[in-house]
């Protein structure tokens, strides 16, 4: 199987772990670090505390080359899969394994 390395970016904070952890283990805690409830912590559903807006990042992503714009939640499990196997279609895109392209199906009698 084909290996790839993939680079989360982002402040701190902002979910890279839960985001990653949710693809690769399908698990999100609900009761995550106890001891530091209320603080800035266990904040997952931060919607009301959203600061880019939707058309704003829609239209950032348009000029940047029209890459894709993706919200998602590692919590509500929303788009963590569409994210990795979409990068992951990129690269196979920009680098197909070499030998790998499909041969023609042939017709073979015996
Ligand atoms: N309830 C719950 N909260 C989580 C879980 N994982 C992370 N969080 C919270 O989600 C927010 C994002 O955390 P991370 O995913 O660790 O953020 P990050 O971007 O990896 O942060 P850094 O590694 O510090 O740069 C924080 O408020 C965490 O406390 C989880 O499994 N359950
Ligand atoms: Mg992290």
């Amino acid at each position: 199987m084909r290996e790839y390395k993939l680079v989360v970016l982002g402040s701190g904070g902002v979910g890279k772990s839960a985001l990653t952890v949710q693809f690769v283990q399908g698990i999100f805690v609900e009761k995550y670090d106890p001891t530091i409830e209320d603080s800035y912590r266990n904040k997952c559903d931060l919607e009301d505390e959203r600061v880019v807006g939707k058309e704003q990042g829609q239209n950032l992503a348009r000029q940047w080359n029209n890459c894709a714009f993706l919200e998602s939640s590692a919590k509500s499990k929303i788009n963590v899969n569409e994210i990795f196997y979409d990068l992951a279609r990129q690269i196979n895109r920009k680098t197909p394994v070499p030998g790998k392209a499909r041969k023609k199906s042939s017709c073979q009698l015996l």
